[in-house]
């Protein structure tokens, strides 16, 4: 039996390049060895003010990132979180069981509701890692792929399954989050000390997937740096050590190969390549994305619901039988 891998991105804004170097390209790598399912998660997206016809947009647009970065339908389950309800249900299970002092520990909750204010939070926003629980624990998922900042989240998950497991009996997998080193956390543009996020104020942030050539070029022309002028890839040079990780990452060169390309050269050389690198990676995952239509998506997500959809009812049944519910 493969081990299943379970993971999913909120159409809650542009996707960007830490989405994608983070998690998508793992998931990619990771779909021919592992019984793979990945997701939209829009119940977690309306955690925070969405309109309406862009979540819709969003949530298709997407699912095309996904299969224009590789993820192969015939191998992977792709589907709408919203359309098995049985991630809501086992969330609603999973609340009696999660502490309030837990939820309020998490950085994300602490970060989103800054934001805007702690008074106009909303539950949802609280609740999120719980509902991100039930998402993996509904499908017996042994493996999470996610970038850094959602350990925490992966951690209240293998809480909440080990809770429920010691109270009703043995239920669910306990899951583990898997990451690499070079990828786990691309950082801001404008800021090395703050992940890149797709709810960042500025755009010059963050490359988004479906940023144009010139946009490319002024956003990495912007970039902040460190100081000094040498491409060395160091911990005192945060800026540029995370402008040499994305190089790295999308160009199949190691960090060191990237040090000697550029030995006596400035971070104008470094840069106006990197934002080569960058156009040329983003080309053609843009023109397969503009290839795909709207309505090939829609029935890719509806099969992608019709296969899980089992999975998550046969789970929900045990889980119901074990707390008393009359079924
Ligand atoms: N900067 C990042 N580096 C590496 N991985 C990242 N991920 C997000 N940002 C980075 C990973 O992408 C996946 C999707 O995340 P999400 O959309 O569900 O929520 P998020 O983690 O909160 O992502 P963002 O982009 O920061 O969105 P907003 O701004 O809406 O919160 C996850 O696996 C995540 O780890």
């Amino acid at each position: 039996m493969r081990q299943r891998i379970f993971s999913g991105i909120q159409p809650s804004g542009n996707l960007h390049l830490g989405n994608y170097l983070g998690a998508i390209a793992n998931w990619v790598a990771m779909q021919d060895e592992f019984d793979s399912i990945f997701c939209v998660v829009d119940m977690h997206a309306i955690t925070v003010s969405q309109d309406p016809v862009a979540l819709r947009q969003k949530t298709i647009e997407i699912a095309k990132i996904y299969l224009a970065s590789g993820i192969d339908p015939q191998k992977s389950a792709l589907f709408v979180q919203s359309h098995i309800p049985e991630h809501a249900e086992l969330c609603w299970i999973l609340n009696t069981i999660a502490k309030v002092p837990e939820l309020e520990k998490m950085t994300q909750f602490k970060d989103k509701s800054q934001k805007n204010g702690r008074e106009s939070a909303g539950v949802g926003l609280f609740d999120y890692p719980v509902l991100m629980a039930a998402d993996i624990l509904l499908y017996n998922t042994q493996t999470v792929p996610v970038g850094h900042d959602q350990v925490q989240h992966i951690e209240l998950a293998r809480t909440l399954g080990k809770r429920f497991n010691n109270k009703f009996g043995e239920t669910f997998i306990i899951p583990d989050y898997f990451m690499k080193e070079e990828s786990k956390l691309i950082m801001a543009l404008d800021d090395p000390t703050k992940k890149m996020s797709k709810s960042a104020k500025s755009e010059y942030s963050y490359i988004a997937l479906s940023d144009s050539e010139e946009i490319i070029r002024k956003k990495i022309k912007k970039a902040v740096t460190d100081s000094g002028s040498e491409i060395v890839y160091h911990d005192d040079k945060p800026a540029l050590k995370n402008l040499i990780n994305i190089y790295a990452l999308l160009s199949h060169k190691t960090t060191a190969e990237i040090e000697t390309m550029y030995v006596g050269k400035g971070y104008g050389a470094f840069k106006s390549d990197l934002a080569e690198v960058v156009v040329d990676f983003l080309k053609p995952l843009q023109e397969k994305m503009a290839s795909i239509s709207d309505e090939q998506v829609l029935e890719i997500l509806r099969v992608g619901a019709e296969k899980v959809r089992p999975l998550a009812r046969k789970k929900l049944e045990e889980v119901k039988e074990k707390i008393g519910f009359v079924i």
